[in-house]
């Protein structure tokens, strides 16, 4: 950190990899600093890599641990004549001791001293720092614990359900909810377990356990020279067993008050740490009240969601920042101005359980149009590999109010085609029209505990055996001017060409567009809410055949042609796109 001089940083070193490096890199590049990228053996041909002006093999370690190597990664730094780190979130970006050795090679380092990262990493240190600061906390212990009469005197004044959790730790791993008395030993052993395995120290606290809180964080941003801004809050209550799916900034229905009170709280302790840089204050909130979680001193995966609605380049000022230069702004000077929505499109399979998924990215067709930001990591034909987090891209959505970026949102994922691997973008069209989520009304149990996810669609890459048969191809064909998508299955496929080369054959010839069989076939993959004709009932053309409900409107599907119908499905089936509904024979066959 060098707060003394106010000259721009000339170039950084990027250690990490994904949508967040070429994030970073695209920053770097707006204000003319040059860019340096590392990539394990497994990133060698990493699309992001070409963000960068230069990059550097990290070399012999496994390719899981590469971007943890603080030895290698300073090497490199060294070797490449960086000028600066920046950690992006993850991997190194809060571990303290990296931090230090950046700083005492002489490279800048793009975030918070790496003290404050050691301070802010004891998660007892933190509830200290921020009680101090006159920060709400939980009630709690403040000192580590193991012995099981400690917890359950804790839990006799405070009553149950109360949290264990790791003191060294974070994101939920190590986290034990108890509820009774005779459940309280096995759990204080089971979190010291996970957290000595996660984190290597198996000390612990308890704290009285909120059980619908939702989790909102403040977004700060602090110079060297003194001034401390909170940057707005952000919802990020739409997540499973600790991962975040969906975030947003404003929260919706935080009143005014609360909201000041937590940005001043965020503030408060921040400068009681004496924060520079981008930081991140986790609150729970509950019945009107806001309690400190945990400080990540760190920038967050969510934070476009804060640009987009306070028009601030969250990387650009860290770099700004992290070359001395000064907060242009008072807090009332900046004010949130819209709202956006943040969905990560991960590679999982969301109706097994959020199970990771790798595979080739055989087609990746974003959305864009008005209030579509894609921060994005790969690009068609990207081997997705499994070593590393699942996180793809992220796909923001900004818009005057919340209904408005919702609804972006909706129509974005509606667009958004990712092909070869399974993504949470299926989780993501039913999430964004939950009746909670349009509501506001998520908490951080909701997913888990409430939402019925069975109406995911079955990922299609993993088709349970006796599925129904995926389509082999899709083709858009029109009937009397009308666009038809029509799937074929293998055994018809090579059928689709003749069919395709007889209708060209025929429009040349200018005769009506035929569909080449009887099969009248689901344009779309949903629900048979309504049959209007029996089998053997005579139709004309056009003549209405059932009605298919699909993401929440009614599709009429009519007699593609003239004949006797023979019925393949009946209401309340759910039909795939491309199965066969009926048939209809010309009458004189
Ligand atoms: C809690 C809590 C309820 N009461 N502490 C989860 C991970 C870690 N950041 C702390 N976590 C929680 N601590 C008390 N006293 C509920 C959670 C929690 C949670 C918090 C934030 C975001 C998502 C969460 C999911 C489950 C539980």
């Amino acid at each position: 950190m060098n707060a003394a001089s106010h000259e721009p940083i000339a170039s950084v070193l990027v250690a990490n990899r994904g949508e967040i490096a070429w994030r970073v890199f695209r920053a770097c590049r707006e204000l003319g600093i040059a860019t340096i990228g590392i990539f394990s053996e497994a990133d060698r041909d990493a699309p992001w890599l070409a963000g960068a002006d230069d990059a550097f093999l990290l070399g012999p370690a496994p390719v899981s641990q590469s971007y943890l190597d603080v030895e290698r990664v300073l090497e490199v730094a060294q070797r490449a004549g960086a000028a600066a780190i920046h950690p992006g979130y993850g991997f190194l970006s809060e571990n303290a001791e990296f931090a230090r050795a950046v700083t005492d090679a002489g490279i800048t380092w793009i975030g918070p001293a790496a003290e404050v990262i050691t301070r802010m990493g004891d998660k007892l240190q933190a509830r200290a720092a921020a009680a101090e600061a006159g920060v709400p906390v939980v009630p709690g212990t403040d000192q580590p614990t193991s012995d099981v009469d400690e917890v359950r005197e804790f839990a006799e004044q405070h009553g149950y359900p109360i949290a264990i959790k790791a003191a060294f730790g974070g994101g939920g791993r190590g986290l034990r909810v108890v509820r009774a008395d005779r459940d309280l030993a096995d759990a204080l052993e089971a979190a010291r377990r996970e957290s000595k395995a996660a984190f290597g120290r198996d000390e612990v606290y308890v704290e009285r356990y909120l059980e619908r809180p939702r989790h909102i964080e403040a977004q700060v941003l602090a110079d060297a020279h003194g001034t401390c801004l909170f940057l707005g809050e952000r919802d990020c209550s739409t997540q499973r067993r600790h991962q975040k799916l969906i975030e947003e900034a404003p929260a919706a229905g935080l009143d005014a008050d609360v909201r000041a009170a937590l940005g001043e709280s965020a503030v408060a302790l921040s400068r009681s740490v004496d924060y520079t840089g981008a930081g991140t204050v986790e609150f729970l909130y509950e019945d009107g009240e806001f309690y400190f979680l945990e400080m990540n001193t760190r920038l967050q995966v969510e934070h476009p969601v804060t640009e987009l609605v306070m028009g601030i380049d969250l990387v650009h000022w860290q770099l700004r920042i992290a070359g001395g230069q000064p907060l242009p702004w008072t807090q009332d000077e900046i004010a949130p101005r819209g709202h956006a929505i943040e969905v990560r499109i991960n590679a999982e399979r969301p109706a097994q359980q959020f199970a990771p998924a790798a595979g080739r990215i055989t087609r990746w067709d974003p959305p864009s149009g008005p209030g579509v930001r894609l921060d994005a990591g790969v690009v068609p034909g990207f081997d997705v590999p499994t070593m590393y987090d699942s996180l793809l891209a992220k796909l923001i959505t900004y818009g005057a109010d919340r209904e408005h970026a919702r609804r972006v949102m909706v129509r974005a994922c509606a667009e958004f085609v990712v092909e070869g691997v399974p993504t949470t973008l299926s989780f993501h069209r039913l999430a964004l029209e939950h009746p909670e989520f349009v509501a506001g009304a998520v908490s951080t149990n909701s997913v888990e505990r409430d939402w019925d996810l069975d109406a995911l669609p079955a990922d299609p890459t993993a088709e349970p055996a006796g599925a129904p048969p995926q389509p082999t191809r899709t083709y858009t064909v029109e009937v009397d001017g009308h666009a038809m998508r029509v799937a074929l299955f293998s055994d018809h496929a090579d059928d689709a060409d003749d069919a395709i080369t007889r209708r060209r054959r025929q429009r040349r010839s200018s005769a009506p567009a035929q569909i080449g069989d009887a099969a009248l076939v689901a344009p779309m993959q949903g629900t048979v809410i309504k049959v209007a004709v029996e089998s053997d009932a005579v139709v004309e053309e056009g003549d209405l055949i059932l009605v298919l409900e699909a993401m929440k409107m009614e599709n009429h599907v009519t007699a593609h042609r003239a004949g006797t119908v023979t019925l393949r499905t009946a209401a309340g089936e759910v039909v795939q796109q491309g199965s066969v509904l009926c048939t209809i024979e010309p009458a004189d066959v």
